[in-house]
């Protein structure tokens, strides 16, 4: 017993109180052992894994801590601009994150975002959600749980996906819808080429290009607007009421046009139409939900609460779809799930091929712990993938299943990942243009 406390005793409370002191003392070393954590581990270093075993260049940011084998990995993947996640990383959050305890998630978060002055922008982002979900990793093995358990535990056993079903022809959708549904998916993604263009999920055989006053990529959104309608059609008739169908319409439509499309596709009985305006077109969303009741999902391209929060708290869209890592991490996306089930809205976040499976498995966890999931886009893992990303979220039957093991319960080769390295592209990653037949360039 501490000298104090002994002479506080007997002072104050004489020698009867002295003699319950052995009492005293185990009380108190029960409150210790409680209250007593191991000291917080601090980061050591913070280094970026970058990696192409599939089509997209995929980066994730990892953090090791003074503790032995203690670390965490987080998706920070943004594969059009990934050679400047990196010096993001490397040059401004590794020296401003060196020797800070690793047990205070959301006071970094804050910190790491108000670091920069200027915010809200992809790069900055995807850095922030690297370091964000690298913790989130560290914090679910310190305390042996898979990290749906830190967020509250599971709503649910596993994740509805939807596939991707695409092709050239509408009967090559419908064929490979089948393929879909035959594996036990209840929800595809239906999209379908577009004769000598470059449309959205599907690139047609350039046969019969229509003429334009160039030679780069075209696109004609009234004729896509066309197809895509028949496309739904086809669809609804061929695959039953059974199936839920999904279309992405990938911001290439005027906002009227959109307006139009969403009003002719209510009679499909959608799942939902994704992304039908562009963000810089918000404001037609209102003129979508005042003409037709179709499911809208909206919000891959956002990176800003700004973009987010109208959409939500004026119940415009009833899905939100943002891209975890373009958002800033695991806890602005939770942030997201949350103001949305106040809402009414639920939430469906994007799962491309340009996600690690470090995100897919953040992506899976906040549909496991929100009680407004609404679907998770699916996105198969090829074997070199998995070679690399041990512990990848496992699809049966059309469900995704978390990884139960701790943290997001994933481990990187890196020697895997040196094999798979970034392969040269003349845009070194980046998207080129698509042009109306004038000549003018589009969104794609
Ligand atoms: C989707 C998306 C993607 C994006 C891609 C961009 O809904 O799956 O639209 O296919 O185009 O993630 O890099
Ligand atoms: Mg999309």
């Amino acid at each position: 017993m501490p000298i104090e406390r002994r002479d506080f005793l007997r002072t104050f409370a004489g020698a009867g109180a002295l003699a319950l002191a052995p009492r005293f003392v185990e009380a108190e070393a029960q409150v210790a052992r409680a209250t007593r954590a191991t000291p917080a581990p601090r980061i050591k270093d913070v280094s970026v894994i970058e990696c192409q075993p599939e089509g997209a260049r995929l980066t994730v940011v990892k953090i090791t801590t003074d503790q032995d084998g203690l670390y965490g990995y987080g998706c920070a993947t943004f594969t059009q601009r990934a050679d400047l996640v990196k010096p993001a990383v490397e040059k401004y959050l590794k020296p401003f994150l060196l020797g800070k305890t690793t047990d205070r998630i959301e006071d970094i978060w804050q910190s790491c975002y108000d670091s920069s002055y200027w915010k809200n922008g992809p790069v900055l982002n995807n850095a922030i959600s690297g370091v964000d979900q690298a913790l989130w990793d560290i914090k679910g093995r310190q305390a042996g749980m898979p990290i749906y358990q830190l967020a509250g535990g599971k709503c649910r056993e596993a994740v509805d996906c939807y596939g991707h079903a695409s092709g050239d022809e509408f009967e090559d959708v419908v064929a490979n819808a089948k393929q879909y549904i035959a594996q036990g998916f209840r929800n595809v993604r239906v999209q379908v080429g577009l004769p000598g263009m470059a449309g959205y999920g599907s690139q047609h055989k350039e046969n019969n290009r229509p003429k334009a006053l160039h030679d780069k990529p075209l696109f004609d959104p009234a004729a896509q607007m066309r197809r895509a309608l028949k496309l739904l059609e086809i669809c609804r008739r061929e695959l039953g009421d059974e199936i839920e169908l999904l279309h992405d319409m990938h911001e290439r439509l005027t906002p009227n046009e959109a307006v139009q499309f969403c009003k002719e596709a209510e009679q499909f009985r959608m799942f939902f139409l994704e992304d039908p305006l562009s963000p810089e077109d918000l404001g037609y969303f209102r003129q979508i939900r005042q003409n037709c009741a179709t499911p809208i999902a909206m919000g891959e391209l956002f990176n800003s609460p700004h973009e987010w929060q109208p959409l939500i708290t004026e119940q415009l869209i009833d899905y939100i779809r943002v891209h975890v890592s373009q958002a800033g991490g695991f806890s602005p996306a939770r942030k997201i799930a949350i103001l949305a089930e106040q809402f009414g809205v639920k939430t469906a976040w994007h799962g491309p091929g340009d996600v690690s499976p470090v995100g897919h498995m953040a992506n899976v966890t906040l549909d496991l712990v929100s009680y407004n999931f609404g679907i998770q886009e699916y996105s198969p893992f090829n074997e070199r993938t998995q070679a690399i990303f041990q512990g990848c979220p496992e699809m049966r039957d059309g469900y995704l299943w978390v990884n139960e093991k701790p943290g997001w319960g994933i481990e990187i080769d890196e020697k895997e990942a040196a094999k798979a390295p970034f392969t040269a592209s003349p845009l070194n990653g980046g998207w080129g243009e698509i042009r109306l037949r004038d000549g003018t360039v589009i969104k794609q």
